[in-house]
């Protein structure tokens, strides 16, 4: 990327550069168009909690940069090319979004738009990033990862068919985990476009149609007026909640050719409302805030529920309201891991004991209530008269075909189709009213507290079984991270299921941008790509972005590495070199056990080794820093400390751990 550094403009780029100015000039309100209005002003007046609440939401639109309307600026057609083509009006359309970077793995049917985000895009203000990637599945995640610490859509564009193939498990996980994609696909409408047979093959009539069961939405536009307003359009529904990738189908002749009639008929840029999410409904709001404040056991199950950073903080006041334990699905990071209301390892034996249950933007409501045991018998494993409350806002959206909403859950007596996060200032309001002065609950809190506590002891023993065991056992390859990370403001961008959950048992988090939470529909070679995303947003705070990922989800997409040491992006890559697909493993364990076969075949069908893989070398290969194998545990923390010295530095770094299963 560091093509951008030391730009050589020349004629076309200098042209290019007054072109913003250019559109501005046709477009009067262009500059004010994607222009938030300030912070406080809400749809529903300027105080109070919404207010409040739409204040601190990061999801908003960068202003537009200032742009000059000089008369020599408005001269983009002059000279001998073109300068005025439909991509750099669609590179406009994006930036005019708060769009700063684009992730593709080239194809001809998207080149008009390609090109000129790398020759105007990237040399004018606000310059656009583009990112080149190996596989369109690292692209996607790429966005997945980006969104979920930007809080709004990073940009890719994939070939037609082909690309979007590639694409499409990574789109199916961003759509379960209900994250905001800014997609692109070419698409040759005439067949004048199309003069090779294999322009033919990478062409469909209707391409979107292969993702449209997981996307949000999709629109083909036949005009560049109408990409403007598709494309404003895409990312306003990508960023109401629930929010979701969306995809354009962007004709290769609109994107090539020059402007129909000239600069001075460049299209307008649509304008971008400020979106304000559902709340619930007051009556409702003002029931369920009664239940709450009379139950003796309440418990609060919060899974997508915090969006950004204001997300965490009213769900720590909600909390402390009421003295309820708080179960965190870690989906996001909705609740600090050391509060002494943070209870999810104790979430069975809390909502069996609970009498209302609050599931915030619960992926499984019927989980809520109901386990399924391995011979699939049901049992319902709350009391008969515990009242469960869901708000969510997935079914003010719901698809057909994938099977992303679970069971139906007849458990739910009341369900608030709204957006959790833009609900809890009215609910907290309501709740404090209710409550009115006097604290009732202290006695419960001080009991969660101790129970905390009692968790936090009780995994600090359980972690030094097999301390110096070699493969590595996770709790030590966790802790050896920590330590070395825990005084710089770190930012976990991956999953951590397949540590068995070790940071959140012990380690401090309590910033939204420490976690990421994980898959959405737990598509493997998601880790990798998803994790430079997140590391890419980080950059510009300065955070030290960390990174778990399992041999299998590197070797899904591993050219991933060549990206993060091409792009320059800041990350520490520790591999859990368990040398096999070990989740399959355990699966496949339970299987030969019901038949009495034994399991010591298995790793036929699920290890990664023989050869072993040098994950190290791979990395190296691609122009990264690295260190390993590491066998020793002992290793294993000052290589991390040299590899963290290099991150800070702005490079990716990757260290092969040989660790045990999980
Ligand atoms: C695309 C895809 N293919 C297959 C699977 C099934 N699967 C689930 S976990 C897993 C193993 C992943 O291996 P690794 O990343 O090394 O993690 P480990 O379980 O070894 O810790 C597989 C293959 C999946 N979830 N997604
Ligand atoms: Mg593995």
């Amino acid at each position: 990327m560091a093509d951008d550094a030391a730009p050589k403009v020349g004629r076309r780029g200098f042209l290019k550069g007054a072109a913003l100015g250019g559109i501005a000039a046709a477009t009067p309100a262009i500059a004010a168009a994607q222009t938030p209005p300030p912070a406080g002003q809400s749809g529903t007046g300027a105080t109070g909690p919404r207010a409040a609440a739409a204040a601190a939401d990061r999801s908003q639109p960068r202003p537009a940069q200032p742009v000059s309307t000089s008369a020599e600026q408005t001269n983009r057609d002059e000279g001998a090319t073109y300068t005025t083509c439909g991509g750099d009006y669609m590179t406009d359309v994006l930036r005019s979004l708060g769009i700063e970077y684009f992730a593709a793995t080239p194809g001809n049917t998207f080149m008009g738009l390609h090109e000129a985000i790398v020759n105007y895009g990237m040399l004018t203000q606000p310059k656009l990033r583009s990112l080149t990637t190996m596989h369109e599945e690292a692209s996607v995640a790429m966005c997945h990862g980006y969104a979920k610490i930007a809080g709004k859509p990073m940009a890719c564009m994939f070939h037609t068919t082909v690309g979007t193939m590639h694409a499409s498990m990574a789109v199916y996980n961003a759509y379960a985990d209900r994250v905001p994609i800014f997609m692109m696909t070419g698409v040759a409408l005439q067949e004048e476009r199309r003069p090779g047979g294999v322009d033919w093959l990478h062409d469909a009539t209707d391409g979107p149609a292969l993702m449209r069961d997981f996307t949000k939405w999709d629109d083909t536009p036949a005009s560049l007026t109408h990409f403007g307003e598709s494309a404003v359009r895409a990312w306003k529904f990508a960023m109401t909640p629930p929010y979701g990738p969306t995809l354009l189908a962007v004709d290769t002749q609109m994107q090539e050719d020059e402007i129909p009639g000239g600069a001075s008929k460049t299209p307008p840029i649509p304008k971008l409302p400020r979106i304000v999410p559902p709340s619930g409904e007051a009556g409702a709001v003002r029931e369920l805030a009664g239940m709450l404040v009379k139950a003796q056991n309440p418990v609060i199950v919060a899974d997508r529920c915090a969006r950004t950073t204001e997300g965490l903080k009213l769900l720590v006041e909600l909390a402390e309201t009421l003295n309820a334990p708080v179960c965190d699905t870690t989906n996001r990071m909705n609740f600090p891991w050391r509060h002494p209301l943070s209870q999810s390892p104790r979430q069975g034996a809390l909502l069996g004991q609970a009498d209302v249950i609050l599931g915030l933007e619960p992926g499984d409501p019927f989980g809520l209530a109901n386990r399924k045991d391995r011979e699939g018998n049901v049992r319902r494993f709350v009391k008969p008269d515990a009242k469960v409350v869901t708000i969510s806002s997935v079914e003010l959206y719901p698809k057909g075909n994938y099977q992303d909403l679970q069971r139906y859950p007849s458990n739910v007596d009341m369900a608030m189709e709204a957006d959790a996060q833009a609900t809890l200032p009215f609910l907290i309001e309501e709740v404090k009213r209710q409550m009115g002065a006097k604290n009732q609950f202290e006695a419960r809190g001080q009991a969660h507290a101790k129970a905390h506590r009692d968790d936090l002891e009780a995994a600090k023993r359980n972690a030094v079984f097999g301390w110096d065991d070699s493969p590595i056992s996770m709790p030590r390859m966790c802790q050896e991270l920590y330590e070395n990370i825990k005084g710089d403001d770190w930012s976990l961008v991956s999953d951590t299921n397949f540590q068995s959950r070790w940071p959140q048992k012990l380690w401090h988090a309590d910033k939204h941008h420490q976690f990421i939470g994980g898959h959405g529909a737990a598509g493997i070679g998601y880790l990798t790509p998803a994790s430079l995303g997140a590391a890419l947003a980080n950059q510009e705070h300065g955070r030290l972005s960390v990174s778990f990922i399992g041999d299998g989800d590197l070797m899904f997409g591993p050219g991933v590495l060549w990206t993060a040491a091409h792009e320059r992006i800041p990350i520490l890559y520790l591999v859990h070199n368990n040398r096999g697909y070990h989740m399959e493993i355990m699966q496949m364990q339970v299987i030969a056990n019901r038949r009495n076969r034994g399991i010591d075949r298995l790793g036929i069908a699920c290890g990664i080794d023989n050869p072993n893989i040098n994950y190290s070398m791979m990395a190296k290969s691609m122009g990264m820093y690295s260190e390993g194998p590491i066998e020793n545990p002992k290793d294993l923390g000052p290589a991390i400390k040299r590899a963290i010295a290099v991150v800070k530095k702005g490079e990716p770094a990757l260290i092969d751990v040989v660790s045990q299963g999980r």
